[in-house]
């Protein structure tokens, strides 16, 4: 499986003119296998609603629906896991709630987060923030490539960099020793996601 994260913006799509359903579906059919619902503004019921459309998609594909911070979503719609960050609900508590089969990622933002989490039942790692974004105002400190490198190296679990990755960038983050690489805008925002996704797929199996 290439190393691809798709995590989903609806806004920063709909500015591309594109739907969610749309992106999700020309980035599967480009090859991307890993997709992060992450919604922050949607009401619980528009979020379920894409949830189930986004799953039927996915699953057509083979590729994995992870659900952003909502445990209740991702068991409402039978999605393969759960991504929380370090101020959402403890992952000890989200796998008692999904159970051993699903998948479980936890945002690291820096190497003490790191250790925190040491020998913990985790599936992956999202390795923020490595460079500069404007898709998320609240981010942590810019980690950079030594950052990332360092955290890389500390753990034996899979990790996805995300922040500010691009066609330009990609490539270095996988080389920094990160397993795959997550992206927002660089998918959502562009004019073709299929052809975006095809690129970034390419750049990271060349
Ligand atoms: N977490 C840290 S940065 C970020 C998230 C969700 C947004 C990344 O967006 P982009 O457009 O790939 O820089
Ligand atoms: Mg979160």
């Amino acid at each position: 499986m290439n190393g691809l994260y798709l995590v989903t913006d609806s806004g920063i799509a709909q500015q591309a003119g594109h739907s969610l359903p749309f992106v999700v579906e020309e980035a599967c059919r480009a090859g991307v296998r890993w997709v992060q619902l992450r919604e922050k503004e949607l009401s619980t019921r528009a979020f379920v609603e894409l949830g189930v459309v986004l799953k039927r998609i996915t699953q057509t594909y083979g590729a994995k629906l992870i659900i952003n911070d909502r445990v209740d979503i991702a068991l409402a719609v039978d999605a393969d896991g759960v991504h929380v960050g370090q101020d959402d609900m403890p992952y000890e508590l989200v796998r008692s709630l999904i159970g051993p089969d699903k998948i479980i990622g936890l945002s690291i933002n820096n190497m003490a987060e790191l250790e925190a989490v040491e020998g913990a039942d985790l599936d992956y790692l999202g390795i923020a923030t490595i460079f500069p974004t404007g898709t998320k105002t609240d981010t942590s400190s810019l980690l950079g490539l030594d950052g990332l490198r360092a955290i890389c190296q500390q753990t034996s679990l899979p990790t996805f960099a995300i922040g500010g990755i691009n066609v330009t960038n990609i490539q270095s983050v996988l080389q920094a020793g990160a397993s795959g690489a997550a992206v927002v805008s660089a998918i959502c925002g562009q004019p073709s996601p299929y052809e975006a996704s095809r690129e970034l797929i390419h750049l990271t199996n060349p």
